[in-house]
């Protein structure tokens, strides 16, 4: 018996096992558990029972292991595997019989991800084809084709053509190598480097199962603050161990390079990049590594940022850094990523231009395998930015998309914030590069620039050892919409939203038509009861959980929210126009038009771009201090809608999953409501203006707030209201 007969066996019965006690959300959105009627379940058992598959590799075990795993637990039942009258034939294009190829429409299978999913007729018989030019897209069919299944789709006629729009969909772990996971609410991290590389641990498989599901083809495994020692013979045979798990299922192992890895390594006296014992110093490591992992996809790096070192700590610029490193991989197919998160030691006039300004200049000097990785944002992965103005600044280099997965600022592991919607905001955000039209998403697609080698997309993830992965239980829904919008930029949340729900729990219509909005709307809950209008930064500076508006003493002033939103007793937020830090002159002239007159700027950037006076007359006939309250209070009241939403989804999810999401969002009330009356108990000091009618008393005074201390013992989390 081969290793993947035994792991169909093995993971069959560990899920069922799993399904009898309670539905453990471990199986992610492929637990193939949902409620399903018998009619479809015949039509689809009927449907399935003989399949073909005509290729022998690893990736061709496991299509086979996931597709008895779906006839096990959907359809109880069990799929032959067989060269005689399929019903199914998975095979390459070059391994199709003429007879069958010259019915599919190859031309639409543009590169070696894309797929083709079709019915074809055969002597008066159905005969379902799903091919694609390699293993992988045929893996990548099959779970597009069983998530129709899923989905409860008729499959009688079915016809998909796909292909990833992106070329790398990545997930950047900032896992350290002591297991901690910077930023990370869900547990240590899931490499287990002291046990590796000896032990497989299971985990390593159904993580590679579930980011194969959604297309994501490469993964950076330790932080961007990063330790030399992951480059260590030692650590490269774990990272081996891992790439070698990983490659059937389409995943290229990354690592992030310390840039003075030369020094703590190799014993040199510097690290810059133009030096030669250092240049031969990474060539011999980077062959050392290619040795290990012939396929090995390169280097993330975070250069001269937060303290991390970089060619300007040898007064070398980013592009004599990176291309150093380019050029060494580049015989191997190997990339640079290069993080334009560049956070100086020196405090800038204002933080938000300092990528541009560090960067924009060298447009076109980056070599063709060095992507500039770039937040979405200009700050810090807040609960809403303006989009990153290196956007449409760099048509000469090819900029990848950074966004975080996990929920940095944004609740962290207790709020519900359902991310793709803040991506789809992002992506179809319109940088009018060339033109109007050109959105984000053409921009990391390729569309825009042609001429761009390599397209990508980066989600920190919000991975950890947590047994429902993620620590929310629809943190998972996260990660699923990131590699569906990595593969298609142009996804909409609502449909990934429908999907993952529908995946999930059940496709039951009414539990779908709650659960959607509630998806949906939650980012604009979280905007509203953190930082409404453009606000920004007024976190706790420490931990970045909760309010911190007075917070002003940290050891610089662009740690601290004054700095951010700059309160006094004129008016708020940070004046970004060409009377203030002039940050606005970063975009395209379009927006400069648009933004540049307070009247005409969206309200929702109002504070990020304008110091507004209290009694500035809002759109709404208000003020500035009442729109602002009444932001807050909708945010409170999304959550409550929230709530009371859940409430009544009992009946479609199990009870685990009910009570953990129930009791989450208590405490996702509670602190919608702690985020209230912080700030606006803060900022009334300066408005001196009452609080309006519709807030309901405040408890509490200023101080308390000032003084709650973080994290709280579990089972007294207080209550603010
Ligand atoms: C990995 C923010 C986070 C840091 C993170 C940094 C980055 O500053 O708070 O934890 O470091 O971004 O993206 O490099």
């Amino acid at each position: 018996m081969n290793r993947y007969n035994s792991l169909i066996g093995l993971l069959i019965l560990f899920f069922s096992c799993n399904f009898c006690f309670s539905q453990s959300s471990e199986e992610l959105w492929l637990s193939y558990s949902q409620p399903l009627n018998n009619k479809l379940k015949e039509t689809y058992t009927s449907k399935i029972k003989h399949i073909q598959i005509k290729t022998f590799s690893e990736t061709g075990e496991i299509i086979k292991t996931e597709l008895q795993m779906l006839a096990t637990k959907m359809l109880d039942t069990s799929i032959s595997f067989t060269s005689t009258t399929p019903q199914i034939i998975i095979a390459k294009i070059d391994n199709l019989d003429s007879k069958f190829k010259q019915k599919i429409n190859s031309q639409s299978l543009v590169n070696n991800e894309s797929f083709i999913i079709q019915t074809i007729t055969v002597h008066q018989k159905d005969l379902l084809i799903i091919t694609g030019k390699t293993d992988i897209s045929l893996l990548y069919g099959t779970y597009c084709f069983i998530k129709q299944l899923q989905l409860h789709k008729d499959i009688s006629s079915i016809s998909i053509t796909d292909s990833p729009k992106i070329q790398l969909r990545i997930l950047n772990h900032w896992d350290n190598l002591d297991g901690t996971v910077e930023r990370g609410y869900a547990g240590f991290s899931i490499w287990d480097w002291h046990l590796l590389p000896g032990f497989k641990k299971e985990i390593y498989y159904e993580y590679a199962r579930a980011n194969a599901s959604i297309g994501i083809n490469g993964t950076v495994l330790n932080n961007v603050n990063s330790n030399a020692y992951i480059l260590t013979s030692p650590y490269l045979q774990k990272v081996k161990t891992l790439a070698d798990i990983f490659r059937p299922y389409g995943i290229k192992v990354y690592l992030t390079a310390r840039f003075s890895a030369p020094i703590e390594l190799g014993k040199l006296p510097t690290a810059d990049p133009l030096n030669e014992e250092v240049i031969q110093w990474w060539k011999s490591k980077i062959s050392e590594i290619y040795k290990e992992i012939p396929d090995f996809g390169g280097f993330l790096i975070k250069a001269n940022s937060e303290g991390q070192p970089g060619p300007n700590t040898y007064g070398r610029s980013h592009v004599e850094g990176a291309n150093m490193l380019a050029t060494l991989l580049e015989p191997y197919q190997g990339v640079v990523m290069w993080r334009a998160f560049v956070y100086s030691e020196q405090q800038s006039e204002d933080r938000a231009k300092q990528a541009f300004n560090e960067f924009a200049p060298f447009d076109g000097a980056f070599k063709e395998n060095v992507l500039v990785q770039v937040k979405n944002g200009p700050i810090d992965f807040q609960p809403r930015e303006p989009y990153h103005p290196l956007f449409g600044a760099m048509p000469k280099t090819s900029l990848m998309m950074e966004f975080q997965i996990t929920q940095e600022y944004l609740g962290q592991g207790s709020h519900l914030v359902f991310l793709p919607k803040l991506y789809e905001e992002v992506l179809s955000t319109d940088t009018y590069a060339k033109g109007k039209g050109s959105t984000i998403a053409k921009i990391i697609d390729g569309e825009l620039y042609q001429d761009h080698r390599i397209t990508g997309m980066a989600g920190v993830a919000n991975i950890g050892t947590e047994t429902n992965w993620t620590g929310h239980p629809f943190a998972q829904a996260n990660w699923y919409g990131f590699g569906r919008q990595a593969w298609d930029p142009t996804t909409s949340a609502e449909s990934i939203a429908k999907e993952w729900l529908s995946m999930t729990f059940t496709t039951d219509s009414l539990f779908i038509q709650q659960m959607t909005p509630l998806l949906i709307n939650s980012r604009e809950a979280v905007v509203n009861y953190m930082t409404p209008l453009g606000l920004h930064h007024i976190m706790n500076a420490e931990h970045h959980y909760g309010p911190g508006p007075w917070i002003a003493n940290m050891s610089r002033p662009d740690w601290n929210s004054i700095y951010y939103h700059r309160a006094d007793s004129l008016g708020l937020g940070f004046d970004r126009t060409q009377t203030g830090s002039n940050a606005l002159e970063q975009y395209p002239k379009e927006i400069q038009e648009q933004f540049s007159n307070i009247h005409t700027i969206p309200e929702a950037y109002l504070l990020w771009f304008y110091h507004v006076p209290w009694d500035f007359k809002m759109k709404n006939g208000h003020t500035l201090w009442y729109t602002m309250a009444w932001y807050y209070q909708q945010g409170v009241n999304e959550v409550k809608n929230m709530q009371q939403t859940w409430e009544h989804m009992q009946p479609y999810v199990n009870n685990d999953i009910y009570q953990d999401t129930r009791m989450l969002l208590e405490i996702q009330y509670s602190e919608a409501q702690w985020w209230r009356n912080a700030c606006l108990l803060y900022f009334q000091q300066f408005a001196k203006m009452p609080l309006p009618e519709f807030i309901p008393e405040i408890p509490h005074t200023l101080d308390y707030y000032k003084a709650l201390k973080f994290p709280y013992a579990p089972g007294i989390h207080p209550s603010w209201n």
